[in-house]
């Protein structure tokens, strides 16, 4: 049984092929800056909107047509649908995929019930991976979609919510453990609130820390060894996510003693939700150490909430890649296409159309980005923007050679500081295009 079967491996044709079916850019074995393009952007695909996804929205039901569903929650029918994924995804080239817990395996009527019809699922995909190659990026637990969450999962004020929640992410963790996962992400959800009169906001921060070091306790116990990732997003499902971007995810870790056992897999959308660039949370996590791995989309200009659209604006990805090589690259992370068909894109091909676009798109980004840092003018005049801080003074300050004391009798002898130098902005920015 196939469920594409007018589609072959999806073909790197080059620059000039007219093949909407082919890539133009994305060339696995090509190397770029020491390494293969595969190894820096490692793809990968979602189950949740590229499997589980019908494009309904608030105004009327799913639309997609998915011929391989036989339209019931059966085991059978999910672990048709996982072999229909992995068709998918070897075709396409992808060397990764990630899912939630529920994504995968239908909820059955008790914990136990769930965690059986998960393995049975599990096993289907044990199988196509060993059959295909293909690997998990990360694992996670879907815990936001139940009414039991309502309130949240590690920040619900229902501890009951809290232990099943717990409950959920072991076995999660477990299978990601079983299928060599190479992370683990923890999006919180329903964690943030809708009404701070109803919230005990110091009392749910200090569970959800809980809830993580639990993690971390568990993964030492259990030996996984992978990466966790926390992913930052301001609102929705609710009013104000605690994880709201990355500056607020760093200081969470810092204050609950987090930092060294995760990273952050930040998102455009998320980004852009929070009113950031995506380059922006690049450097805010490269900074701190703590770039992980990336989702990949972008949000609609006109539209304020998650559109999950797929990227294709090559200025987007030339920016996330210059910031990933920066940070030196992608190591457990990955490039992993949180992003879904528009619901108006209902056939089975426009799956493929999608993910070929996502990743043509990194493609050029990439090479955009190697292409500026091999020139390196742009690296050449940021560096000269902050000259001074190489002269004397400037190098006797950072090395904590002064003091305000000092820095007054300087300041008082000289009686204003040098000229400033123009920013270049424009000029840099016309830089930037030449490479496009
Ligand atoms: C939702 C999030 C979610 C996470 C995984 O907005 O992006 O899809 O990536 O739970
Ligand atoms: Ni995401
Ligand atoms: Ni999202």
């Amino acid at each position: 049984m196939t469920a594409f079967p007018e589609i072959d491996r999806i073909p790197f044709e080059g620059p000039n092929s007219k093949n909407p079916l082919a890539f133009r850019y994305y060339d696995a074995g090509e190397v770029v800056e020491g390494r293969t393009m595969a190894d820096h952007l490692r793809f990968s695909v979602v189950y949740w909107h590229t499997f589980r996804g019908q494009g309904a929205d608030p105004f009327g039901p799913g639309t997609a047509v998915r011929p391989w569903e036989d339209g019931s929650d059966s085991v059978e029918n999910a672990q048709n649908r996982a072999r229909v994924a992995f068709e998918f995804i070897e075709k396409l080239g992808a060397p990764f995929y990630a899912f939630h817990d529920r994504d995968v395996a239908p909820e059955g009527s008790s914990l136990a019930e769930t965690n059986r019809n998960f393995d049975a699922v599990v096993k289907v995909l044990k199988e196509e991976q060993q059959r295909t190659g293909i690997k998990l990026l990360w694992g996670t637990a879907n815990l936001f979609s139940n009414p039991r969450y309502m309130h949240g999962a590690a920040t619900s004020p229902n501890c009951e919510a809290f232990a099943h929640a717990a409950a959920q992410v072991k076995k999660a963790m477990e299978v990601t453990l079983e299928l060599g996962g190479a992370g683990y992400t923890f999006w919180g959800g329903r964690e943030g609130y809708q009404n701070l009169w109803n919230t005990d906001m110091r009392r749910e921060l200090d569970h959800l820390a809980q809830f993580l070091h639990m993690a971390v306790d568990y993964a030492k116990e259990i030996g996984f060894t992978g990466q966790f990732y926390i992913e930052p997003k301001p609102k929705e499902p609710t009013k104000h996510q605690y994880d709201s971007d990355a500056a607020a995810c760093l200081n969470f870790l810092r204050q609950y003693d987090l930092m060294e056992h995760l990273k952050l897999n930040l998102e455009t959308n998320h980004a852009t939700l929070a009113g950031h660039t995506m380059q922006h949370e690049l450097e805010v996590a490269g900074s701190a150490g703590a770039l992980g791995s990336l989702d990949a989309n972008t949000g609609d200009l006109l539209l304020g909430w998650d559109t999950d659209q797929f990227p294709t604006d090559i200025y987007l990805t030339t920016q996330c890649m210059h910031s990933v090589l920066k940070y030196g690259g992608l190591s457990t992370g990955g490039v992993n296409f949180d992003a879904k068909v528009r619901r108006e894109s209902f056939e089975p091909i426009d799956l493929f159309y999608a993910h070929i676009g996502g990743m043509d798109a990194f493609a050029r980004g990439l090479k955009i980005a190697a292409a500026i840092r091999a020139e390196g003018r742009l690296e050449g005049l940021r560096n000269e923007r902050y000259a001074s801080w190489d002269s004397t003074l400037g190098a006797e300050i950072e090395a904590g050679k002064h003091s305000f004391a000092s820095l007054e009798k300087l300041m008082l002898e000289k009686g204003d500081a040098a000229p400033n130098r123009s920013g270049r902005q424009e000029m840099l920015e016309n830089l930037i295009n030449t490479y496009l």
